[in-house]
């Protein structure tokens, strides 16, 4: 070695301790730039499962057990409530029953053979619903009190996560919205709603500590909703009013409590019960000729409601007033034995007047009446979101599903939606029935979305995204047929957007509904 490669390392060796503590200071400095720079601290990645479940109604717990049944036992459901049922949780209202058969209204995955009524009411549906959960030991899985503000997919893992307003973050390979259409209730836009001195009661958060007896109680809406809480209202208040802005189709409703030895023969030969499901979905499915479209059929319908209310009504002024001036089937049709009996007991009054405003004491009507009383039930329905989401959306490329539906919501087969993959709705745009049951449409969408669960996660994808042109074409056809339909005839319900865009019912029969359902093309979607 030489000298001066000697004195080279002792010089070297005297200035590291200067060096490294310039360098410490950079790299502390930088530190302090990066930390001020940061917007916030990054949150610890959250281990995905399989299967990202929104809400705990009867969409959520279906998904749920048909997951189990197909062996995917990693998922979560995650509630905003604290409790299961959603709509059935809710709406508790005096009256409240299902107005499709319960046989017919409960899943064929899981028959119950005791049904107490042909028409059962909101209390043994919901019994219904906890015996599911208790069944198919889902309870587990639910996390309660979690209501989701944020869903977002990230391309590069394939991963949904959804974050609540407690910045709790939940993630999934799959996500599915089972949050249901009717879940937020709607006050009226009606001015002075806030002066109202006394009690309002909206039809779906029910206040059972209220008790109506001897009360002065007024009625706004007479809806699915009104028409079952005011005979009940009728037989403990002082008096009740009944505002009615427009009057509906009321057919009667067939209902008959079940004998014991049928309940025991639907429990040793539950092929007798399937049998009776399958003849009350054939009969709901002949009422979509009268209810969808304008036919032969609509005319006897109208004919046999008519007759209803000429057999319950003998007064000829009431049974104008309560008379519908639209077609058939255009609003959701009612059913109901004593709805128009209540509205001619002697502590009833139908008011057809159009209310003016609320004032302190009650409801002004346009004529200069105020009609003074201490409870004011809203019976006015949910905040259907036609056009928007409950929370924001985030799919491919920064896309919100929000923005997207701005101009009406739209989806591939009401259950996709181009450029937010492994998502799937229940409920989405264009799957409502106006003539069968909810509970039909929404096995279908279980058994495609767990098609496409199964896709994504047996060959391991990331992505599963309908085609964009799969999902145009499909929609124009869907809104070519909803314009043959009594739907898109002139009424105003809350299928249609304030545009007269209709995103909610499905133009055809459940047959028709299920057996695309029950078609998973592989080519209509990408895959990555
Ligand atoms: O709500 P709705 P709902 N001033 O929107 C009136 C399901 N459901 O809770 O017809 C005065 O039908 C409004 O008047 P109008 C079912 O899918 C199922 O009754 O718009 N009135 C109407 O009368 C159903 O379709 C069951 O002129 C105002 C009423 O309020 C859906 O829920 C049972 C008003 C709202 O009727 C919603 O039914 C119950 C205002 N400013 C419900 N605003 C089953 O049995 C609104 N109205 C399965």
């Amino acid at each position: 070695m030489s000298e001066s490669s000697n004195a080279k390392k002792a010089s070297a060796g005297k200035k590291a301790p200067a060096r490294r503590k310039s360098a410490a200071k950079k790299a502390a400095t930088a530190r302090k730039a990066a930390a001020r720079k940061a917007p916030a601290k990054r949150a610890p990645a959250v281990t995905p499962v399989s299967v990202l479940i929104v809400g705990a109604g009867f969409a959520g717990l279906g998904m749920a057990i048909r997951l189990k049944q197909a062996g995917i036992d990693d998922f979560v459901i995650l509630e905003r409530g604290n409790a299961v049922g959603g709509t059935w949780r809710d709406n508790q209202y005096p009256g409240a029953a299902c107005d499709i058969p319960s046989n017919l209204y409960s899943y064929s995955f899981a028959p119950n053979p005791n049904w107490s009524r042909s028409f059962s009411g909101s209390q043994e549906i919901l019994d219904y619903i906890h015996h599911l959960v208790a069944e198919f030991d889902l309870e587990k899985h639910i996390r309660f009190e979690k209501n989701v503000a944020d869903l977002s997919f990230d391309e590069k893992t394939g991963v949904w996560t959804a974050t609540t307003d407690k910045k709790e973050r939940f993630a999934g390979r799959a996500a599915i919205m089972a949050q249901g259409p009717l879940s937020n209730c709607s006050f009226p836009n009606i001015t002075g709603i806030d002066d109202f001195a006394g009690k309002k009661i909206h039809s779906a958060r029910w206040d059972h500590d209220y008790d109506f007896t001897g009360k002065n109680v007024a009625v706004i809406g007479t809806g699915a909703s009104g028409i079952q809480i005011i005979p009940e209202l009728v037989n403990v208040a002082k008096h009740v009013k009944v505002f009615q802005r427009t009057p509906g189709w009321v057919l009667p409703r067939p209902d008959f409590s079940t004998p014991e030895w049928n309940k025991l023969l639907f429990k040793k030969l539950p092929a007798s019960q399937q049998a009776m499901r399958n003849l009350l979905y054939w009969t709901h499915e002949s009422m979509a000729l009268a209810v969808i479209w304008n036919s032969p059929l609509t005319r006897i319908a109208e004919r046999v409601a008519k007759l209803h209310l000429r057999r319950q009504v003998k007064d000829r002024w009431l049974r104008r007033q309560l008379t519908p001036d639209f077609t058939i089937g255009c609003k959701r049709v009612l059913v109901s034995n004593d709805y128009y009996p209540a509205l001619q007991k002697d502590n009833a009054k139908l008011i057809t007047w159009p209310i003016a405003r609320i004032s302190e004491k009650g409801v002004r009507t346009v004529e200069g009446i105020e009609h003074q009383v201490d409870c004011i039930v809203f019976a006015t329905g949910f905040d259907v979101s036609n056009s928007g989401t409950p929370f924001p959306v985030k799919g491919r490329g920064g896309r919100v599903l929000g923005e997207q539906w701005k101009g009406g919501a739209q989806a591939y087969k009401s259950i996709n939606v181009a450029g937010f993959p492994n998502l799937f709705m229940t409920f989405g745009p264009n799957s409502g029935p106006g003539h069968n049951s909810a509970l039909v449409y929404m096995e279908s969408q279980l058994e495609y979305a767990l098609k496409g669960i199964r896709k994504i996660i047996g060959e391991n994808l990331k992505v599963l995204d309908v085609k964009e042109e799969v999902q145009q074409r499909y929609n124009k056809s869907i809104q070519k047929r909803l314009a043959k339909t009594n739907w898109n005839s002139g009424c105003k319900s809350w299928y249609l957007t304030e545009d007269g865009f209709n995103a909610t019912m499905y133009p055809g029969f459940a047959t028709q509904y299920a057996a695309q359902m029950a078609d998973f093309r592989e080519d209509d979607y990408e895959t990555a």
